[in-house]
């Protein structure tokens, strides 16, 4: 057996895909139609053209997995998405930018977290027209995607 746990490769989050959303928000219960894992969010967000799986309309987004926080402390999360975003750490929702169907749009929130892995869970929709999604984080040298390093699906086993 390979102790998988031990020398786990940081690949991204998980990402359950769902062709179907409401005008207000995302649906993201019951089977997904894609699950897959992203190296990081984000998607179209110079174009706000995304359509994955060839989806343009109607679809909804539940990515989870574990961030890995090296230096304690204050860190500021955004989402910068079209339409809605909600992000959760440890169950606290951290962002909130879902004010219904939406033109591109930023919110930002801040979360005082320790030194090592931390539940993250993200959720995004697109009811009409253009779609794109970025998860930021600003580390001290202003909003970077958050990048795939510290990024760990929902497999992943926290030591
Ligand atoms: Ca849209």
């Amino acid at each position: 057996m390979i102790a998988t746990a031990h020398c786990a490769i940081a690949e991204g989050l998980t990402g359950y895909y769902y062709q179907r959303a409401k005008k207000s928000g995302p649906v993201v219960v019951g089977p997904p139609d894609q699950v897959v894992v992203d190296k990081t969010i984000n998607f179209a967000t110079n174009t706000w053209n995304w359509r994955p799986f060839g989806w343009q309309e109607h679809f909804s987004v539940y990515w989870t997995g574990w961030i890995n926080i090296s230096s304690g402390g204050s860190i500021t999360f955004s989402t910068f998405s079209d339409d809605g975003s909600k992000v959760y750490i440890d169950d606290q929702n951290i962002v909130e930018n879902n004010r219904g169907r939406q033109e591109p749009s930023w919110s930002s929130g801040t979360a005082n977290l320790s030194p090592g892995y931390h539940k993250i869970e993200i959720t995004y929709y697109n009811w009409k027209g253009s779609g794109g999604m970025g998860l930021y984080w600003d580390t001290g040298a202003g909003a970077q995607i958050v990048p795939t390093d510290v990024l760990f699906p929902e497999t992943f086993q926290p030591q």
